[in-house]
């Protein structure tokens, strides 16, 4: 059974008090990239990028990476089975990233994430922004900016909707 925590509206207040978190963080917008994990993560980094946008009057540019092939927890046949493919069209040498996810649980995208960046150049640092942080990491990583804290249990899901690709915006946590 399905279970609404967070809808359409709260939703929309916690990405643009990120947005506004990542502005004060970075003093401003210069040399900000976004880097969104697909699928939901990407469309959240170009929420945010809008939001930049209507606040600042200005075109950060957003970059998509698709990590299957760098996890470490997924059999090499698997791994092929997935489109993968960096869409990243501009240089993240010296630049400030913000990688976007969904949902952070063991940690494990996101190191894969940091793996498929530094492939590409040096960074002159890396924060990560993540919609919903549902605990039970793996991995010493942690979220810089945080839309909503959701302690779950093992066996429970947290769906995240968004109305590119689900039928609404909105969190529902729900039993395996
Ligand atoms: P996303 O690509 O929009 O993030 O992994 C495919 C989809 O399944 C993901 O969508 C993710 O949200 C969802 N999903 C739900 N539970 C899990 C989980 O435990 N692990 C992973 N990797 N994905 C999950
Ligand atoms: P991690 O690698 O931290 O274990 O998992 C993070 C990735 O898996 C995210 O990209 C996220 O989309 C997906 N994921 C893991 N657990 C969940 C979950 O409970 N709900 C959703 N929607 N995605 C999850
Ligand atoms: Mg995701």
């Amino acid at each position: 059974m399905a279970k609404e925590i967070v809808d359409a509206i709260s939703m929309k207040r916690a990405l643009m008090r990120m947005t506004y978190e990542i502005i004060e963080r970075n003093k401003g917008t210069e040399n900000l990239v976004l880097i969104g994990i697909k699928t939901r993560g990407l469309y959240l980094a170009q929420r945010i990028a809008k939001n930049l946008k209507n606040l600042e009057d200005v075109d950060v540019p957003v970059g998509a990476i698709d990590v299957s092939q760098y996890r470490d927890d997924l059999p090499e046949s698997e791994k092929e089975k997935m489109i993968h493919g960096q869409q990243l069209d501009f240089d993240v040498t010296d630049k400030n990233v913000v990688v976007v996810d969904d949902v952070l649980f063991t940690g494990r995208t996101i190191r894969a994430a940091l793996d498929a960046i530094m492939d590409q150049g040096r960074p002159a640092k890396i924060n990560l922004a993540v919609l919903i942080d549902r605990g039970h990491r793996e991995l010493p990583i942690r979220p810089d900016f945080i839309g909503k804290n959701i302690p779950t249990a093992m066996d429970e899901e947290v769906k995240v909707s968004m109305t590119e690709v689900d039928d609404k915006d909105g969190i529902d946590i729900m039993n395996k």
